[in-house]
């Protein structure tokens, strides 16, 4: 499924994960057999297929009804097929999409969808580079059955008072497939519950209520302590349950104040890592136990955040992430978009799509206090700060609850640091430049004071250096080596974590991943070597280097008064 836990007691819901049947136009209208979720670059006739390939399975209904079809994610673009029929479509892996079918007849009925990975014109998300786009389908498929009216989504955001109490705000939208009369909508959360009425509503209109409901004596949500609570909607006409939808939310307070950011009223030091959703045995489709062994390593190393580079992850991650109390930086899909695509009305429309669909999907989640935009585009340009000014606004919009922030490689040459929160860079010195940290980061945060920074925090939103897992060269510490890395890395992290100027870091990167064939050629084995793991997260050197070292952090925040 595509959350952890039950999202419906009353509305029917199913799984589609399973073996369905793919069918490669590779030319020889390959045919096999291929587990949902999943890629197919995993089934060795496909291993280095790229192009579009049709999944079908059969679909058996045991009534005439509304019929929701929700995808957690399709690599990258789909195109869906009911009996035959085109009903819906969808761009980018890595947010869901669902398809209304208001009226089907019991049966049994055919579902294909056809699913496109290739480079091209129509795609400016997806595009070569220093990750792998994967093809299939790499998240859960879900088939919901709805009745006359249904409930679409809820939002929840909580608001503290001066006692430390909390009031939270749910908003309700409630969708009609037939004409609904007025309904009644109970929400409940924490002990409290209230009801209000929906009014009647016309074939296919949308309506949204706003409740709000006291809250006394819960638990916050906190790093390392995933307090959650389970909110429940449940949508009534007369008697009858017509609808429901549950989700889990989190009571905490993220603030910016001055250079510190805070979470519950205490500075945050970040300890974080980047992530990219890509092992492998995986690729992009990791299931949830494998989710759960990532997220236990960055624990065991004494992290406390992931930044999901470069893209919104998979639900059932940020899931775990709320129930670990792990702060996630969540970002929109872009890395280092070129020009010519990052100035296309393409590029412009494909991007606000996945902002409104990132912020819409995961808003709920307590562990996401950073929402991020555009990594290492073009802030360094007017053009480009038409684009950043843009987006924030958009993400602004969408939540204004949460800090925003981008991360540059412009040093020295962004002109857009005033726009975001936080000013955030991706910064590498030992490995791509001969800087010692301390210099560097020195020069680089008295320039970002007098260029847009001041009075806001930094965070250093990667760092790191490359490593071959198993190659070791103890005597002279050679570049590649595993040795190499530890004394970069080491440099890097106690440089930074010394600056009283930074609030952390996420390094670069948690795990080896794959990168595009037209990034080989820059990349031993094809792959992004800077893991603190290989991409079977089996631990390098710097594994215990990082250990030591944000375990320590660890110690000297707890001797810092107010310091997470
Ligand atoms: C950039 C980029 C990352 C990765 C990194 C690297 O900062 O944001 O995605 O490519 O460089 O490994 O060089």
């Amino acid at each position: 499924m595509q959350r952890l836990f039950s999202e419906h007691a009353v509305r029917s819901v199913r799984s589609l994960d399973g073996i369905w049947q793919i069918t490669a136009h590779d030319g020889r209208e390959t045919s096999l057999p291929a587990g949902v979720p999943g890629i197919w670059d995993r089934i060795p006739a496909l291993a280095s297929f790229r192009g579009t390939a049709e999944y079908a399975r059969k679909v058996r209904l045991s009534r005439d009804g509304g019929v929701l079809l929700r995808f957690g994610g399709v690599s990258h673009t789909a195109r869906v097929f009911w009996d035959g029929a085109k009903v819906g479509g969808h761009y980018n892996a890595f947010t869901g999409f669902e398809i209304l079918l208001p009226k089907v007849n019991k049966g049994e009925h055919a579902l294909v969808v056809e699913v496109d990975d290739s480079y091209s014109v129509r795609s400016t998300l997806h595009v070569p580079n220093d990750y792998m786009t994967y093809g299939g389908m790499n998240r859960p498929v879900e088939l919901h059955e709805v009745g006359d009216g249904y409930i679409e989504r809820m939002t929840f955001y909580a608001r503290e008072a001066e006692n430390g109490s909390f009031t939270a705000y749910v908003r309700v939208y409630v969708k009609a497939l037939r004409a609904l009369p007025a309904a009644s909508l109970a929400v409940s959360l924490a002990g409290s519950e209230t009801v209000c009425t929906v009014p009647g509503l016309a074939p296919g209109a949308s309506a949204s209520v706003e409740v709000c409901l006291p809250v006394s004596d819960v638990r916050r949500w906190d790093i390392r302590q995933g307090n959650l609570y389970e909110l429940k909607a449940c949508l009534r006409t007369g008697e009858t349950e017509i609808d429901d939808l549950i989700d889990r939310v989190g009571f905490r307070t993220v603030r910016i104040e001055g250079e510190d950011i805070l979470l519950n009223g205490k500075k945050v030091r970040v300890k974080g890592f980047n992530r990219h959703e890509d092992h492998g045995q995986f690729g992009c489709a990791l299931p949830p136990e494998a989710m759960l062994d990532d997220l236990q390593r960055v624990l065991d190393m004494g992290g406390n955040s992931i930044r999901t580079c470069h893209y919104p992850n998979d639900p059932r991650f940020l899931d775990l992430c709320d129930e670990l109390g792990i702060l996630v930086w969540e970002e929109n899909h872009a890395r280092a978009i070129p020009k010519k695509i990052f100035h296309s009305k393409l590029f412009a429309r494909q991007s606000a799509a996945c902002n409104e669909e990132m912020i819409t999907q995961h808003v709920n989640h307590p562990s996401i206090f950073v929402w991020g935009l555009l990594n290492e585009c073009e802030s360094d340009t007017q053009f480009g700060r038409g684009v950043y000014a843009a987006q924030i606004a958009q993400l602004r919009a969408l939540d204004p609850t949460r800090p925003i922030s981008f991360a540059t490689c412009k040093h020295f040459a962004d002109i857009c640091l005033d726009l975001a929160d936080i000013a955030s860079f991706n910064i590498y010195p030992g490995w791509y430049t001969g800087d010692s940290t301390a210099d560097f980061i020195a020069r680089l945060f008295r320039w970002a004071d007098e260029n847009g920074a001041r009075n806001k925090p930094i965070l250093i939103s990667e760092i790191g250096a490359g490593a071959i897992a198993g190659f070791h060269d103890p005597v002279r510490h050679v570049k590649w080596s595993e040795e190499r890395q530890c004394d970069i890395l080491r440099d890097q992290l106690l440089s930074v974590h010394q600056s009283p100027r930074c609030s952390g870091t996420y390094i670069w990167q948690f795990a080896d991943g794959k990168v595009s064939d037209d990034w080989a050629v820059h990349r031993p084995k094809s792959m992004n070597n800077k893991g603190i793991m290989d991409q079977y997260r089996n631990p390098k050197m710097s594994y215990m280097t990082v250990r030591e070292i944000y375990t320590q952090l660890e110690s000297w925040n707890s001797t810092a008064a107010g310091e997470t």
